[in-house]
């Protein structure tokens, strides 16, 4: 009787804490503050571009490893490739079109990683877009030859994925937010993949890659282990291995992108597998671009209430309480550095919190400065519909969570300027 009451009390004071409305009143932003970058855990000052990289940059990606999206717990690479397609005259007879199905074996389980590329037909190795999709490779480009992913998927009534299946009915849903060709008219080519192959985006860690590592007796990640976001992102390193074998692709050229949750997942696979050439954040909100601190829109309490699986279990502990938190976002941006980074936000997607994505990009520019590097140099976000193109680069579109045709061309403004240069 006495658990029974004890666990009611819980449950209320937990519907207590997390019900709470969010906040949108810049005047309600709490004080707060931000741990120092320049400042090692040793309490010694970082001066020096080497000081960074050598006593600092370490220390900050244990913290997020093991506080935030969780450590992977050991080595697996692909253990095959299989090519399930391949057209040279695709995208209008510009691009070569392949897909590759990469294998992974361990624990006796077996996932596989569908790759879909668009590459130009160029005579020199090319740059390429890396991202994850939501709802399967049909749906990026309007093309009749490309697979539909037998993965389980998030529903949407629109693309006529409902029971978490796609159909035929979701070919080129999505088509708008990778501008296939006009990629490809710029020498620059897409490679994708569907996140639900590596891990499913649903509140357990029976499937995907998280079993594949587990002891006997196992059912979940240890607290300081991976979460989905993580295994995402170690998806891309996966694939980032791929590519380094494909002799069409630049791989010193490969800019890892994504927008909202999987831009949160672009974020820390760039932060934590140098190899990225760049990285672009696209509408990436809590737990991406945005401060934890400033509490503005979505909360660590919020996110790990509704996607309890996205990061590990030790970042349960900074809901409502993110005063407590040994780091904030602004880190995971310099942990890029001194690459370059593009983060942007939507107007009216205040639940991401534009002003906090910009903040964090602001404040991690002292470390790019150490690279001798501009970034974002005003406290003040800049109007909207106005990007600031600098090694740390930056707009607030007008219009919703999304990731539009405004989106994509600042993208492949930023990687001329700054990755093919
Ligand atoms: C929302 C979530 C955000 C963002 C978004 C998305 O529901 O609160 O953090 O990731 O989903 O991925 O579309």
């Amino acid at each position: 009787m006495k658990a029974l009451i004890i666990s009611l009390i819980l449950v209320f004071l937990s519907f207590i804490l997390f019900s709470q409305e969010a906040n949108y009143d810049e005047s309600e932003v709490p004080d707060y503050k931000l741990p120092q970058l320049l400042v090692s855990k040793s309490g010694k000052e970082i001066k020096t571009k080497n000081q960074w990289l050598k006593d600092r940059r370490a220390e900050i990606l244990i913290d997020f490893q093991e506080e935030m999206f969780g450590r992977v717990p050991g080595e697996l690479k692909f253990s095959g490739i299989g090519l399930m397609e391949e057209n040279n005259s695709a995208v209008n007879g510009k691009a070569v079109r392949r897909q590759i199905r990469l294998f992974f074996n361990r624990n006796e389980k077996e996932i596989y990683i569908d790759v879909l590329m668009y590459l130009p037909k160029t005579p020199k190795p090319v740059p390429v877009f890396l991202g994850l999709n939501f709802l399967g490779n049909q749906t990026v480009y309007n093309d009749p030859e490309i697979y539909i992913t037998n993965s389980y998927i998030i529903n949407n009534s629109e693309l006529g994925i409902t029971e978490h299946k796609a159909t035929g009915q979701s070919r080129g849903g999505k088509a708008y937010r990778w501008g296939v060709e006009k990629l490809i008219n710029s020498g620059i080519g897409l490679v994708t993949a569907c996140c639900g192959d590596i891990d499913p985006d649903r509140d357990d860690f029976i499937d995907g890659v998280h079993p594949m590592f587990y002891k006997e007796g196992q059912t979940e990640p240890l607290p300081d282990e991976w979460g989905t976001i993580a295994a995402w992102a170690w998806g891309l390193s996966r694939i980032m291995d791929y590519l380094e074998t494909v002799k069409e692709v630049d791989s010193e050229k490969i800019v890892v992108l994504g927008h909202s949750r999987l831009g949160k997942t672009a974020l820390w696979a760039g932060a934590a597998d140098q190899r990225f050439a760049a990285v672009i954040s696209n509408d990436s909100g809590c737990g991406g671009a945005a401060l934890s601190k400033r509490a503005f829109g979505e909360t660590i309490g919020s996110i790990n209430q509704a996607f309890p699986h996205w990061f590990c279990g030790n970042f349960k502990k900074y809901g409502n309480n993110e005063a407590e938190l040994p780091f904030d976002q602004h880190m995971l941006i310099a942990l890029i550095a001194p690459r370059p980074v593009y983060i942007a936000s939507a107007f009216d997607d205040q639940w991401a919190d534009p002003k906090g994505e910009y903040l964090s990009g602001y404040y991690a520019t002292e470390v790019y400065r150490l690279f001798g590097l501009k970034g974002l140099e005003s406290p003040d976000p800049p109007q909207i519909n106005s990007p600031i193109m600098g090694s740390v680069s930056y707009h607030i579109r007008e219009g919703e969570h999304d990731l539009k045709e405004f989106d994509l061309d600042q993208y492949i403004k930023f990687v001329e300027l700054f990755v093919i240069k």
